[in-house]
C-alpha cells in the first residue's frame, strides 16, 4: 500500500514536473493585467523600481498577474498621476507627492531640511511614517510603494560657492524645494522633472536642486557644471493604486503586493544610493567635466542657519490645518537616527 502510494505520488511529481518544464509560463494568459504609469523616461531611478516591481509582482504570482508598464509620461504626466489613477486611466500610477505639497500636507514634511544623509535612510523613514499615521492625504488610494530621492544638491550652469553666488538666481526644484531655495536667498520655480532639460536650454532657469543623477539620467551635465556640496532636502515618491480596484484583487496577490511595499523603500534607495548616483557623478565628471564646488564651515554654517526655522514653520502651518504635524516631526527624528545604523 505505503509503496504504490509513494510510487504514484513520485509519477504525479514528475509529470508535474515536465509539464511545468515544457510549457513555459509566458503560454499561459494571465488572469490579472494591471497597467502602471510613470511620469518620467524608462531609465531614471523611479522607473528601474517600477519594472522591478512589476517583475517581482509577475514572479512571484507564477504569472498570475500581468503588470504592463508605461514609462515617460505615455499614459500620465506628472500633475494629472493621481488624478488619472482615481479616474482609471491606469490601475496604478507613480508620482511624486512632493510636486503638490497642498494635496500631500503630512508627507511634505519629509522634504523638510532634517538631514537625511540618503535616500534609503529617508525611504525607509517616510514608508514607516505612511504606515503609522496613515495620512489622509491617500484616502481613496492603496499605497502600494514609497521611496525618496537621496538630499537634492544645487546643480548649476555657473558655480554657486556662496549665498551672493545664489542670490536671485532662478532655479527649478520640487514643489517642496522651493521654500528651501527661497530660505537661502534664489529665485525658485516648482517645476516637473521632465520639463528641467528644457527649461534649461531656454534659458528659463539657471539650474536645479535635485538629487545628482540626473546629470546623467537627463544628461544636464551638458549644461550644469557645477554641483555645490551642500545636501538639501528629499524629493518624495508614492505609487497608488486605486482602493476600489485593489479591493476586487485576490487575497493572494494583495499578499504578494503588500510584501513588495515593504521591500521597496530599501531596494530603490539602495540602487539609487549606491549604483545610480555614483556613476552619474562619475560619467558627468569624464565626459563634461562637472566640477564639485565646497562650501567654506563658516558659510556652511550660515546656510545652515537659514534652514534651521523651517521645521518650526511647517509644524505651525500644518498644525493650523488640523495635521498631527508636532507628532509625524517628533517621529520622523527617530526613524531617521534608527535607520541611520546601516
Ligand atoms: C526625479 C523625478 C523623475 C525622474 C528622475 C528623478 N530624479 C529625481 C527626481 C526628483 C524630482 O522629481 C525633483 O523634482 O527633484
Amino acid at each position: 500500500m505505503n509503496r504504490r502510494k509513494s510510487n504514484s505520488g513520485l509519477f504525479v511529481a514528475l509529470a508535474a514536473g515536465l509539464i511545468g518544464f515544457s510549457a513555459p509560463m509566458a503560454v499561459h494568459a494571465a488572469e490579472i493585467t494591471l497597467t502602471y504609469a510613470f511620469f518620467a523616461p524608462a531609465r531614471t531611478f523611479p522607473a528601474r523600481q517600477m519594472t522591478h516591481w512589476a517583475e517581482q509582482l509577475a514572479k512571484r504570482t507564477n504569472g498570475k498577474v500581468d503588470v504592463k508598464t508605461f514609462p515617460g509620461g505615455t499614459l500620465l504626466g506628472a500633475k494629472e498621476m493621481y488624478d488619472g489613477v482615481a479616474k482609471g486611466v491606469a490601475n496604478i500610477g507613480l508620482g511624486s507627492p512632493s510636486y503638490d505639497p497642498g494635496r500631500f500636507p503630512l508627507t511634505s514634511g519629509v522634504a523638510l531640511p532634517v538631514g537625511f544623509t540618503n535616500a534609503t535612510q529617508a525611504s525607509r523613514t517616510l514608508w514607516a511614517l505612511t504606515k503609522e499615521f496613515k495620512p489622509k492625504e491617500y484616502d481613496g488610494f492603496k499605497v502600494i510603494a514609497m521611496f525618496t530621492t537621496e538630499p537634492g544638491f544645487i546643480q548649476t550652469k555657473t558655480a554657486v560657492r556662496n549665498a551672493a553666488d545664489l542670490a536671485g538666481m532662478k532655479l527649478r526644484a520640487a514643489g517642496t524645494g522651493v521654500p528651501v531655495l527661497k530660505a537661502l536667498g534664489a529665485a525658485p520655480i516648482g517645476m516637473p522633472m521632465p520639463e528641467v532639460p528644457q527649461a534649461v536650454q531656454t534659458g528659463v532657469i539657471n539650474g536645479t536642486m535635485t538629487s545628482r543623477e540626473v546629470l546623467q539620467d537627463f544628461k544636464l551635465a551638458e549644461s550644469l557644471k557645477f554641483v555645490t556640496d551642500y545636501p538639501t532636502v528629499v524629493v518624495a515618491f508614492a505609487a497608488v493604486m486605486d482602493q476600489k480596484k485593489w479591493d476586487k484583487l485576490p487575497a493572494d496577490v494583495k499578499k504578494v503586493i503588500e510584501e513588495l511595499a515593504e521591500e521597496m523603500p530599501g531596494w530603490t534607495g539602495n540602487y539609487h544610493d549606491n549604483e545610480n548616483v555614483g556613476a552619474a557623478m562619475a560619467w558627468a565628471a569624464k565626459e563634461h567635466k562637472l566640477q564639485v564646488v565646497s562650501l567654506a564651515a563658516d558659510e556652511r554654517a550660515r546656510w545652515d542657519g537659514k534652514l534651521k526655522p523651517m521645521e518650526a514653520e511647517w509644524v505651525t502651518e500644518m498644525s493650523a490645518k488640523g495635521l498631527p504635524a508636532a507628532a509625524y516631526l517628533k517621529r520622523m527624528h527617530e526613524l531617521r537616527d534608527q535607520f541611520a545604523k546601516r
